[in-house]
């Protein structure tokens, strides 16, 4: 099936380097660009050199305002197809026919730090997608939590103002560890609900494949005959929802800054192609006021279990951009970037929204021009009566720009019946005009609670973890109290338990009434295929140990998805325990455990490692065990891990005799593919919990 977007995007692109010489800007050919034409040797630099002062002048111009939030992002192409025909709730026709795959281009990003901040921060991460329908441009701008900090947008410059850097010394980047946060946090419990989700394992995801997407507000679909269903979107990943460990998360940021970023990168290359099933929770509209909250409030989620969510389709991401800039840095994602068929609601958040994302573009890409930027370019045709601007690229003909006209035939001429003409929902709005906020928007502590009840108890542990870190950092004493204080009305254990980690008084009375459970919300459901597909394991060997046996259990591991990666101090070969080479992938020193999912300890000769004297492996171990990994020990590997004070019985660790002790010299197959059955499970699963402590 053609892709009319990578199609469209043929025309935009630079000529081949390779099919003739250097030129400037205006094409004229250029013999010489590393001096700048002068008077004499040693003299100054001339104005008439042109191509030195194209050079220059492009150079210094080659920066844009970077987004006021989700500045720092990774975007891919790919395609959207429905499993069945969604004409019974809406006329979108990117819904209707399970043989049609709609070109989309998503773009995930982080919200509070620049765009050269590290990917791993706690934060929540933006999920835009553009879907490139037959009608037009149609912007899904979610993100990866289902539930925002404010409820109306007028309070998002107060919110995104608290969060950001402090502006006298803009610090913290990429954090939200902060008094200012903490402050606007304590004094604002509206943002309570979504505050949990940050404080949760959903905001340091291990990949941006691994995360859900959500669209926050309540939208509307509308079917052919005009009638309105209230809508909520979902996005879950084919790979489950999984997590880093915060101490990882860190160290990440500095051993790969680009750690998310380069996933996604990389998966696409590799053709593992990310994927997420789009569902959908319809709510009638005669059912508008059936809930405990208010359906308008995007500080409040619809519990899956009241109303499910119905799969009407998935998402592959099968295309890197070919150019960061143009593609990633240029989309404008914009919520008002409406089809046929889908609809807002009156929700405040989602109102303001629209107002903002196009204004937002006219500063960033510098005009009004850019839906003509080769990412933006909707595939359905333009004809608008728009013209002129900073970056005009179309030329329109003809001498009428305007309706009505006769001097153009009454050209481009308004969409009939039949057309698919955008008709906005008729709905009868009636009321006085007043500054105040719907009583149905007051309960702040029902759902935030409903997200603490249903969490594991490793999820809450984690939960209680963060905010002690987070509010750790905060200066302001009287900020750390007021926050417990608000906490103590979601939940009393919370609030104690963080009262307890940060050094204020806990709080006389807490919340326990609130009774709502939700599983849905807990990580533990949300385990996708099961596979350990793309899982990144590290192989640690060096010379003297065991490499002989080792094709199988690697073949059988990257046989269901993973990938195996030999790590030994040094590049190149080391020489196994049977004399012959084993090629490295990575040296130890460019790589750290933070950067895979597992390790691989292989057998040796009898006593100590080889590993053990060096200090990297060592550390990579042990790391690997205090986050949770899954590690696989064969042989003396075992006695390895018990060397370095990690228990060889604790959740995760998957080990199996040495070979030499069966008196055979090699493992049987049937050990080398239990091993590996039950290694791969433990991958599978992602983390471990309750781990006894490293001992030393
Ligand atoms: Fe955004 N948001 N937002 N936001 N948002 C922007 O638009 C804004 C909100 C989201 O990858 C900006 O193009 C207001 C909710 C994503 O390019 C800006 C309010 C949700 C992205 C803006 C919100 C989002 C943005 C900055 C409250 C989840 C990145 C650059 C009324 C449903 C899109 C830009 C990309 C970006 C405004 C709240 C998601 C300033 C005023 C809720 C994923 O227009």
């Amino acid at each position: 099936m053609t892709d009319a977007k990578r199609t469209q995007q043929e025309n935009y692109q630079a000529q081949d380097p390779a099919s003739g010489p250097l030129t400037t800007d205006q094409g004229v050919a250029v013999d010489h660009t590393d001096d700048s034409l002068r008077v004499g040797e040693r003299g100054p630099t001339l104005l008439e050199d042109f191509h030195f002062r194209e050079k220059l002048t492009h150079f210094d111009h080659e920066r844009i305002p970077e987004r006021v939030v989700h500045a720092r992002g990774a975007g891919a192409y790919g395609y959207f197809q429905p499993y069945e025909s969604c004409a019974a709730f809406t006329q979108a026709a990117f819904l209707q026919d399970p043989d049609v795959k709609t070109p989309v281009f998503v773009r995930f990003s982080t919200v509070q730090g620049p765009r050269g901040s590290a990917d791993t921060v706690r934060d929540i991460r933006g999920f835009a997608t553009k879907f490139y329908t037959s009608q037009g441009n149609y912007d899904l701008v979610g993100n990866n939590v289902p539930v925002f900090f404010i409820q109306d947008g007028i309070k998002f410059p107060d919110f995104v103002h608290a969060l950001k850097p402090e502006p006298h010394n803009e610090i913290p980047t990429g954090a939200s560890a902060h008094d200012t946060l903490w402050d606007f946090v304590s004094l604002q419990p509206e943002t309570l609900h979504a505050i949990m989700w940050l404080m949760s394992d959903r905001a340091i995801p291990r990949s941006f494949r691994m995360m859900q997407g959500f669209g926050v507000h309540t939208f509307r679909f509308v079917d052919a005959e005009g009638n309105g269903t209230f809508v909520k979107f979902h996005w879950k990943p084919r790979l489950g929802v999984r997590s880093l460990v915060w101490d990882e998360a860190q160290e990440c940021q500095g051993r790969d800054p680009d750690f998310n970023r380069r996933d996604l990168w990389q998966a696409i290359e590799a053709g593992d192609f990310p994927e997420w099933e789009l569902g959908v929770q319809l709510v009638p509209e005669e059912d508008e006021f059936a809930f405990d909250f208010d359906l308008l409030d995007a500080t409040k989620l619809i519990p899956e279990e009241l109303v499910p969510v119905r799969p009407i389709g998935r998402m592959v991401l099968d295309r890197n951009p070919e150019n960061f800039f143009a593609e990633t840095e240029q989309v404008a994602f914009h919520t008002a970037n409406l089809v046929p068929g889908i609809d807002f609601t009156n929700d405040p958040l989602l109102q303001a929204r629209n107002f903002s994302y196009l204004d937002t573009q006219l500063l960033r890409l510098g005009g009004p021009n850019f839906a003509q930027l080769p990412v933006n370019r909707p595939v359905a045709p333009v004809r608008t009566n728009h013209r002129d601007g900073p970056h005009q690229s179309v030329v329109h003909s003809g001498a009428t720009s305007y309706t009505p006209n006769s001097l153009g035939g009454g050209c481009p001429a308004i969409a009939g019946a039949d057309a698919g003409a955008y008709r906005h929902h008729v709905e009868r709005v009636d009321g006085e005009t007043i500054r105040r906020r719907s009583a149905s928007f007051q309960d702040h502590y029902s759902q935030a609670a409903l997200f603490w009840n249903s969490m594991s108890d490793w999820e809450k542990q984690h939960i209680v973890d963060a905010f002690r870190f987070e509010l750790g950092k905060v200066e302001a004493m009287s900020v750390r109290a007021r926050t417990v204080e608000v906490l103590a009305s979601v939940d009393g254990t919370l609030a104690r338990a963080v009262a307890e980690g940060i050094g204020v008084p806990a709080p006389r009375q807490g919340a326990d009434h609130h009774k709502g459970n939700s599983p849905a919300l807990s990580q533990e459901s949300l385990r996708g295929d099961g596979s350990i597909r793309t899982r990144r394991i590290a192989l640690l060997v060096a010379d003297g140990l065991e490499t002989e046996h080792l094709a199988p259990i690697r073949e059988a591991l990257s046989s269901r998805g993973a990938t195996v990666e030999a790590i030994a101090p040094h590049d190149g070969k080391i020489t196994g325990l049977d004399g012959s080479g084993y090629v490295v992938d990575r040296a130890l020193p460019t790589v750290a455990s933070v950067l895979y999912d597992a390790v691989l300890l292989p057998d040796g000769p009898p006593g100590d490692s080889p590993l053990l004297t060096e200090e990297a492996a060592v550390r990579f171990v042990r790391d690997a065990y205090r986050h949770g990994k899954p590690i696989g020990a064969l042989g003396s590997g075992v006695a390895l891990l018990e060397r370095l004070g990690v228990a060889a019985d604790a959740h995760g660790v998957v080990t199996a005799p040495s070979a030499s002790s069966r008196g055979d010299g090699a493992p049987s197959s049937d050990d080398g593919e239990e091993f590996t059955g039950r290694f791969t499970e433990a991958v599978a699963a992602h983390r471990h919990w309750n781990r006894p402590a490293l001992r030393h």
